[in-house]
């Protein structure tokens, strides 16, 4: 496959006024690409599994989004169902039908899910399944993994302090220390560590990814339903049992494993049922749209029906109801065997490819989701995650991007392959990241 010379000319004028009307140039910082060391990329349009930037430049696409177009970039049905909605008037205030229809198409598919509130952003979910576990437990700590990521939310932007079961520090400049210290923050995978904090602390939540995929995907030890991660115990089933011997709600944050890995998501593919659920990405197929969900007892302690506030002008937007059921009709058995197949065989590809170039990579995936490390592996933790050579994974991506293929720029992402993705695709990405290793060699 040859290099193809890429006009930026026109991103690179735009990047230029970006910086100086947005902040780094953009709306959200992993867009800016400095983590793989050059300036983002504009993009113009997205269709299937390509995207299309400002100088005409056409990449197979590997984000899609951050993980919403689980069923490609502008799919007929969504356009439709979205064209159908806007011509009807975008936003009302009142509730419609489509928020019950998405609903119920989400308690449907998710276990832990019996009744679902609507918000814009998986932020907001996150912020809001907090301020209700708060509420039912009437304990303020929470109790998170180092690695996971639920968001902006001040609370959660907390570094674990010293030693292991203490209390969070503020990971961002803006946060306030007291709400840093309400939350405690463990390594992943670690059981010791999770018994000790819980000795120590009262807390209202175990928050957690259940297929971790913001330290790169570091999937539970023991998961049956992804690859990569470490043997033993499942890791999820003792969280679970730890959350009810001390009292605490379990809160799994599938944003990005719901709908993607499994009909039901991780918790359905593990068997293991939290008390709270933090939905997003796929349920707004591409639109602004999240939610938090639970058993029905729980959730109607929330306002109106109940004394815990949260309220959105857009929660439920027509568009984005419209855009997520269309994209969630999309999403049957077939789609599941193929999201499954895809994420398989690029993994295998990957690893026979670097192997090849004597490139050293660990790659985990589940249906839908992969990450190749540049790691000898293990990776079952966040801070094996660190380990890894993040200036040869850039420099990867650099090289995939010469050669047509956007891929997450970071290394602490996951691929986001979709339904739209085709065998020539793959062939291409496969073939691309030969060459591509090849080139970053040691
Ligand atoms: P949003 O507020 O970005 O809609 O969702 C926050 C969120 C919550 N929970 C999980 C597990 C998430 O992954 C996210 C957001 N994911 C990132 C990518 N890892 C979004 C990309 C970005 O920040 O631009």
């Amino acid at each position: 496959m040859s290099c193809v010379t890429l006009s930026d000319r026109r991103s690179a004028e735009l990047f230029a006024r970006a910086e100086r009307l947005l902040p780094g140039g953009v709306n959200s910082p992993v867009r800016a690409m400095r983590a793989i060391g050059r300036d983002p990329i504009f993009v113009t349009a997205g269709a299937g599994a390509e995207l299309t930037d400002v100088d005409g430049n056409a990449y197979v696409d590997y984000v899609c989004s951050w993980g919403p177009l689980i069923a490609g970039h502008a799919h007929p049905r969504v356009v439709e169902a979205v064209t159908a909605a806007a011509a009807r008037g975008t936003s009302f205030g009142a509730p419609t039908a489509a928020e019950v229809e998405i609903a119920a198409a989400i308690a449907d598919r998710v276990p832990g899910a019996e009744m679902v509130r609507m918000v814009n952003s998986g932020t907001e979910a996150a912020m809001s399944a907090i301020r209700l576990a708060r509420a039912a437990t009437g304990r303020e700590k929470l109790l998170k993994f180092a690695g996971g990521y639920h968001g902006h939310v001040d609370g959660l932007l907390a570094d674990a302090g010293s030693g292991l079961a203490t209390a969070g520090i503020p990971a961002s400049p803006g946060v306030p220390a007291a709400q840093a210290a309400a939350t405690v923050i463990v390594p992943w995978n670690d059981r010791d560590a999770v018994a000790a904090a819980l000795a120590e602390h009262e807390v209202a939540a175990i928050l957690a990814e259940p297929y971790p995929a913001n330290m790169g995907l570091v999937p539970p030890a023991g998961a049956r339903g992804a690859t990569g991660g470490p043997d033993g115990e499942p890791f999820l089933a003792f969280l679970r049992e730890q959350a009810g011997r001390n009292g605490a709600l379990l809160v799994f944050d599938e944003v990005i494993s719901g709908f993607r890995v499994g009909r039901g998501g991780a918790q359905e593919r593990e068997g293991v049922t939290p008390d709270l659920t933090v939905l997003g990405k796929v349920i707004g197929g591409g639109l602004p749209a999240a939610a938090y969900a639970g058993r029905t007892e729980l959730m109607e302690r929330v306002a109106p029906a109940g004394d815990v506030y949260q309220a959105g002008t857009l929660s439920g937007n027509p568009l984005a109801t419209a855009a997520g059921l269309a994209t969630l009709e999309l999403l049957d058995g077939d789609a599941y065997a193929r999201l499954e197949l895809v994420a398989r065989q690029l993994a295998e590809g990957l690893r026979s490819a670097a192997a090849d170039a004597g490139v050293a990579v660990h790659v985990s995936h589940a249906p839908g989701l992969l990450t190749v490390f540049f790691h000898d592996g293990p990776v079952a933790s966040y801070a094996d995650a660190r380990a890894a050579d993040t200036d040869r994974f850039g420099a990867f991506c650099r090289a995939m991007l010469d050669r047509g293929v956007y891929l997450p720029a970071a290394q602490f992402e996951a691929w986001f392959p979709s339904l739209a993705h085709t065998d020539e695709q793959l062939d291409r990405t496969l073939a691309a990241a030969a060459e591509a290793f090849a080139e970053v060699a040691p």
